[in-house]
């Protein structure tokens, strides 16, 4: 299958994060786009080739106008108060605070359109975001055009981002947009299974009511993992959208015999719902050494990831999104692609 990757989602290159109330070198950085890039060439994978520009449209879909806009306009507005560094939000408008009016203070917005310390922002983050969006397009618009599937090598990752915030490393949610393209573009119904590590609260929250988007998620049980505050089993949509949002947190721990199971349960869901398109929220941080995560794949257990998807018969866009072992991330990648394809 052919892979989409543009070299501006290198341009975001966060120096750290602050996650589990410390500041830490951050994890989700450049290497593990150019490590998964190597991978798709050295095994031969298929073509490498460049996004097309959606221009904003498509991101308009999906995520709030005041959102882009202060999104657009961040770093020219943080380093007018003459800072240069990375910048970290630090006060969140939560209960008994109010989100209107909106504050007039960058520091105010930053708290106001993210969900953690996570996410710093730089110069070029944004552009990156837009470019790991269009490479999300590109992928779907090609399955869309009769591919049986696309690799969109996603960098920075889209999962966590909702209608108007950012956090988890996410700023455009990339599989939200391609879902939303498709609809726009003829698709009845497109299902997202989201088999990321975290659960896909950005994601889950922009579809929850509607039932023209299927949402399937397994993840680690969001009582004693990030984000810590959606992915319980009882969510499961609303209004509209009721029966068409499903979650299956599992314990730390996990391998893959036991992973197994949920993900049947999930593959019967998307038989029964009989989507267009299949979008493919593609965590790699499953993974046993993964350094911030608590499951026990082995690098074997994501080519029998590749293969059972691939028995559903549907036209599948794989969307990159976590993964933090750099050094297998390439091998774990290209695994579930190859066994997609076997
Ligand atoms: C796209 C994606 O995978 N985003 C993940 C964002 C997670 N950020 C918070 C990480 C907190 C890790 N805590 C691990 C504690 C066990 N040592
Ligand atoms: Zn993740």
């Amino acid at each position: 299958m052919k892979t989409i990757f543009s070299q501006n989602q290198l341009k975001h290159a966060p120096e750290h994060e602050i996650s589990d109330g410390q500041l830490k070198p951050a994890v989700e950085i450049p290497e593990r786009a150019e490590i998964v890039l190597r991978t798709v060439q050295s095994r031969e994978l298929g073509e490498v080739v460049e996004p097309k520009d959606f221009g904003e449209r498509p991101l308009a879909r999906v995520h709030s106008p005041d959102y882009l806009a202060f999104m657009e306009s961040f770093w020219e507005r943080w380093t007018a108060t003459g800072r240069s560094s990375e910048a970290f939000p630090f006060v969140w408008p939560i209960r008994s605070l109010r989100e209107d009016p909106a504050p007039d203070h960058i520091d105010g917005l930053l708290g106001r359109y993210s969900m953690d310390a996570g996410t710093p922002i730089g110069p070029h983050t944004f552009e990156a975001a837009k470019a790991a969006a269009n490479t999300a397009l590109t992928a779907a618009e090609m399955v869309q055009q009769g591919e049986r599937a696309a690799f969109g090598l996603c960098r920075p990752p889209g999962h966590h981002a909702g209608h108007d915030f950012f956090g988890g490393y996410c700023f455009l949610n990339n599989a939200a947009i391609s879902a939303q393209w498709l609809r726009d573009h003829g698709a009845d119904r497109v299902a997202i299974l989201d088999v990321d590590y975290h659960h896909g609260n950005g994601t889950q929250s922009i579809f929850y009511d509607r039932s023209d988007v299927l949402f399937l998620s397994l993840h680690a049980d969001p009582k004693v993992e990030y984000p810590y505050f959606l992915g319980h089993e009882d969510e499961a949509g609303e209004n509209a959208g009721k029966g068409y949002t499903r979650n299956w947190p599992m314990p730390l721990g996990t391998n893959w015999r036991a992973y197994e199971e949920a993900l049947d349960d999930a593959c019967r869901w998307l038989l029964v719902y009989k989507p267009d398109y299949l979008i493919v929220s593609l965590g790699l941080d499953c993974f046993e050494k993964d350094p911030i995560s608590g499951f026990k794949f082995e690098s074997d257990d994501f080519t029998k990831l590749g293969r059972r998807l691939a028995l559903l018969g549907l036209p599948t866009i794989f969307l990159m999104e976590g993964g933090y072992a750099v050094d297998a991330l390439g091998t774990n990648c290209v695994n579930v692609l190859e066994g997609f394809e076997r």
